[in-house]
């Protein structure tokens, strides 16, 4: 069933690893969605993140060049592409890979954080417009047992944080971000390595970033809110046990327009999706019509 796409509420790429053909998938409350192709290949071009990069609510998509590390912002409007904007020039030789993509500044346009695969620096690049306009470090993470795991807005002042985790003791680290600032680095809590860190997102509607957890040995999910910052043990709830752990939860949007982030999954081998409508008691699932075949990467 076809909607105007300018009544989408999300914008999700998904792209083909072997071609680069990439597809955009909007959604419309209550639910419906929509594909189209917007490349069908990428050539020696790779999509590596997405983000909206130029303030105006629609994703764009960030494509690096894997033969000469140049970087392309493509800005788009729903369906229609508006500019391609050069961005830097980054060999993937030299060892830079993109960590996440999030609004550190907190002006609405998305900012990308690059990690260095063997010094462990951290690195911001600042997005203004699709164009970059300050490129600054952030800190040095000498020790890469410590991954960059998620962006959320823990404190709810706008501006992205970041969560750390060791992959050995599964300790959680919490940076409060003011851009490419450190204004506060501290444990955040323990949880075993088999928790998986899966996504953020506001799911309790009071305008700072909660957690999703997933439990890896048996597929439980559990809900984690986060209040001012901190972790609150009461402040967790299961969402029940999917137990095939090719459902992966893939993306974290306000889809049916209530104020909440609801879920959505992926079966990274089906290529069956569905989503998870959250509620204050729960949760509504549905399934969606196959969004992108099994094999193909979702883009965060
Ligand atoms: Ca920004
Ligand atoms: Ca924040
Ligand atoms: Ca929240
Ligand atoms: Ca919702």
């Amino acid at each position: 069933m076809a909607f105007d796409v300018a009544e989408a509420v999300a914008q999700l790429y998904w792209q083909d690893e072997r071609s680069g053909k990439t597809i955009a998938t909007f959604i419309a409350p209550p639910v419906q969605t929509q594909s189209i192709v917007t490349h069908p290949s990428g050539g020696t071009w790779r999509v590596a993140g997405s983000g909206d990069f130029n303030g105006d609510g629609f994703t764009d998509l960030y494509w690096r060049d894997e033969n000469t590390g140049a970087n392309v912002i493509e800005l788009w409007r729903g369906t229609q592409f508006l500019d391609s904007v050069k961005n830097s020039v980054i060999p993937m030789s030299a060892g830079w890979y993109i960590n996440a993509i999030a609004d550190f500044t907190g002006d609405g346009h998305d900012d990308v954080l690059w990690r260095h695969v063997s010094s462990g620096e951290v690195w911001m690049h600042q997005i203004l417009s699709g164009e970059l306009v300050a490129s600054v470090q952030v800190t040095a993470i000498r020790d890469i047992s410590w991954n960059i795991q998620l962006t959320p807005d823990l404190d709810g002042d706008g501006k992205a944080d970041i969560l750390l985790r060791h992959h050995q003791t599964g300790v959680v680290w919490r940076f409060l971000m003011d851009g490419h600032q450190i204004i506060d680095s501290r444990r955040f809590m323990n949880a075993a390595p088999h928790w998986q860190l899966a996504l953020h997102g506001d799911f309790d509607a009071d305008g700072d970033d909660d957690l999703l957890w997933r439990n890896t040995q048996n597929g439980q999910s559990v809900i984690h809110r986060v209040k001012g910052g901190d972790f609150s043990r009461h402040g967790m709830y299961s969402l029940g046990i999917l137990d095939d752990m090719h459902w992966q939860p893939v993306w974290a949007r306000d889809l049916d327009d209530d104020g909440d982030d609801d879920i959505i999954w992926h079966h990274d081998r089906l290529g069956y999706s569905s989503v998870y409508l959250l509620g204050s008691t729960g949760y509504i699932g549905q399934l969606l019509p196959s969004l992108a075949e099994g094999g193909w990467r979702p883009v965060h």
